[in-house]
């Protein structure tokens, strides 16, 4: 691993390909700088396969499972279609061999000790080690009820706070998964899900300085605004 390159994070794509290849040219990634994409880089956009094959072709880029990938690779394991979204038959059918091989490699978690950043999809609960936590609790939590110990999507607890809201850290987490219009930055977290999808913008983070990067979306393509909060 390379000490001196830039680490990037880019948040949700689902399928945006467009807009995924107009942020790696304003990024001009060099030699040893290194590339994570957050997950939930297909389903719902215009070409996850697009996505996927551009994902594949970038030098040191790693990936995360989001929850959309993960609902998929269930499905295949499983053959068990009865957890499946309708839209995401519309990936299934575009999918290679090759593409699902890929995204059999997305990881769960990635993190970086030297500069004590903790990247994952979704999210964490604060009352637990972080280690602990199963994996289709982190691509999902968006909102925790630390009094019932609750915690899930915003439309299931739409009183309840951000899990990052509680967080403290340190690590300081970096995640996607929840879009809104804007960077929600914590103390100890930042999510990057800007809702490119829904027509708003493609955001980078570069963890080492802190900078943001984005790209607008060229369109709305499920016709639904982000919420604000
Ligand atoms: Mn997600």
């Amino acid at each position: 691993m390379s000490e001196t390159g830039r680490i990037f994070a880019i948040g949700d794509i689902h399928g945006c390909r467009i807009e995924f290849e107009h942020l790696l040219q304003k990024l001009s990634l060099k030699n040893d700088d290194q590339l994570v994409l957050l997950g939930d880089l297909i389903n719902r956009g215009p070409d996850s396969k697009g996505v996927l094959g551009v994902a594949r072709q970038l030098p040191n880029v790693r990936c995360l499972i989001g929850n959309h990938e993960l609902r998929l690779l269930q499905y295949r394991s499983s053959s068990d279609p009865t957890k499946l979204k309708p839209y995401d038959w519309d990936t299934i059918y575009q999918l290679s061999d090759a593409d699902w091989n890929f995204i059999s490699t997305f990881e769960s978690h990635i993190e970086f000790p030297e500069i004590e950043t903790l990247l994952v999809h979704g999210g964490f609960v604060p009352w637990t080690p972080w280690q602990d936590q199963p994996l289709e609790d982190i691509v999902n939590i968006q909102v925790v009820d630390e009094r019932d110990k609750e915690y899930g999507k915003r439309s299931h607890l739409p009183k309840a706070p951000s899990w990052q809201d509680l967080w403290k850290g340190p690590p300081f987490v970096v995640c996607g998964h929840t879009p809104r219009k804007e960077v929600y930055k914590q103390k100890s977290s930042i999510c990057i899900d800007t809702g490119c999808v829904y027509g708003t913008r493609l955001t980078a983070f570069e963890l080492k300085s802190k900078q943001i990067i984005q790209v607008a979306a060229y369109e709305d393509y499920v016709s639904k605004n982000p919420p604000v909060k």
